[in-house]
């Protein structure tokens, strides 16, 4: 063995990764070539594209998204909108196996009333990574987030209410399924640096998808 995975968690089917969030190991693994290919479709009309943050960098990874609201970032700040700034166009519907994922999931972890208007899709390659932060955009907290990990493995890191609150990591890999929501809902969270390797399903590419209840 080597020590790639010193200090990660042990591996269980289901664990409480804090108050309120839930990893589900696996839990998208039946529905996975059906997600890969919704977002082979989604991409097509929407591309992956590196936005812009306020303060004028390029993020590494990529973005689109679907449902009736779409997370952005350009100069002007971080906010949902209806139609993509790329293409002028609505977002694509969300896919019956999102959807479908997205609210079972949520029920297993304890939240039965679940209902995303929006998914971002994040496309990571070699090298990119999201740094430390909370998701506090979509105005109603009372919702969780539905978070579903496809690709290559990644660590994940998952924090407390402050930004300097010690952080946790996991690996999650092809098919990892995260809730959280309730008293960490606004914990801080982010990824480390995507290492090279080859997905047999989503080649040299992470994907995450992140399932969310937006109000304007
Ligand atoms: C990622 N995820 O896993 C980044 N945010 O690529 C997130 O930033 C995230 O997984 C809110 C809830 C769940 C998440
Ligand atoms: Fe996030």
């Amino acid at each position: 063995m080597n020590d790639l995975f010193a200090g990660l968690e042990p591996q269980a089917a289901r664990q409480d990764m804090t108050e309120g969030a839930v990893l589900m190991r696996a839990r998208a693994l039946p529905q996975a070539d059906q997600l890969l290919a919704d977002i082979q479709r989604i991409s097509s009309l929407a591309p992956f594209r590196h936005m812009v943050t306020p303060g004028g960098f390029a993020m590494s990874v990529a973005m689109t998204n679907c449902g009736t609201y779409g997370w952005i970032t350009d100069r002007r700040g971080y906010r949902y909108e209806e139609q993509d700034p790329l293409t002028g166009r609505d977002w694509s519907p969300m896919p019956q196996s999102f959807l479908s994922l997205a609210t079972t999931a949520a029920e297993e972890a304890g939240y039965p009333d679940f209902l995303p208007n929006a998914c971002l899709i994040n496309r990571y390659e070699p090298g990119a990574k999201m740094a430390l932060h909370q998701d506090k955009d979509e105005k109603d907290f009372t919702m969780p987030i539905v978070s579903v990990s496809l690709g290559l493995p990644v660590a994940f890191q998952f924090g407390g209410a402050k930004r300097t609150d010690p952080v946790m990591k996991h690996q999650l890999q092809h098919g990892d399924v995260v809730v959280w929501g309730g008293p960490s809902r606004l914990f801080f969270h982010g990824v480390l640096t995507l290492r090279n390797g080859v997905h047999e399903k989503a080649g040299s590419y992470r994907y995450n998808l992140t399932f969310r209840h937006v109000v304007l």
